[in-house]
């Protein structure tokens, strides 16, 4: 995956802090893609670029954005910060980064929101979830995303179901 993504009028945008969380990050490009939901990706940081940090959150509405996915390490402002200046939904995803305590510091920054600002948040390095949850709720008004959803939850179930079979063997 690319550093900058975008393809045709994007429905979520992928943040994330760093390029260092691309790793992670790539799953929910990668789920997004499966599901046929467009998006864009790319880096902005709550720190080190606050103003282009504001600019996204402020513009992605007009924009035509639905969600967005916020993926941080540390002291994982973005999730949140973004979710201050949107009344998109933000869904937010602990990255553990390599100086991390154990994800703990990532999780709590991102899960403990003050009431009034909601972000949806994920399980530790969960983006792939991430990118699952906003085709969610892209498929309340979508027919053909919910299509793709409902085909994505089918396969999940068939590779439970095959597994059976060969322990049954
Ligand atoms: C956060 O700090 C980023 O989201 C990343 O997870 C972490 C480390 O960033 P780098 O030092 O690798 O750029 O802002």
């Amino acid at each position: 995956m690319a550093e900058e993504t975008t393809n045709t009028q994007p429905l979520v945008g992928i943040i994330m802090g760093s390029q260092s969380d691309l790793k992670v990050m790539d799953a929910a490009a990668e789920i997004l893609e499966h599901l046929g939901v467009s998006f864009e990706l790319t880096i902005v940081s709550a720190h080190r670029t606050p103003h282009r940090m504001i600019d996204y959150a402020e513009s992605a509405r007009k924009r035509g954005l639905k969600a967005i996915i916020a993926g941080a390490g540390g002291a994982a402002h973005l999730p949140g910060m973004v979710a201050s200046l949107t009344t998109l939904p933000v869904i937010g995803v602990p990255v553990k980064s390599s100086n991390s305590i154990d994800g703990w510091d990532s999780v709590l920054s991102i899960l403990q929101m003050p009431g009034g600002i909601p972000v949806a948040t994920v399980a530790l390095n969960g983006a792939q979830n991430a990118g699952i949850l906003a085709a969610q709720i892209l498929g309340t008004t979508n027919a053909a995303i919910a299509d793709k959803l409902e085909k994505y939850k089918i396969s999940l179930k068939d590779k439970v179901m095959r597994s059976v079979e060969e322990l049954r063997r």
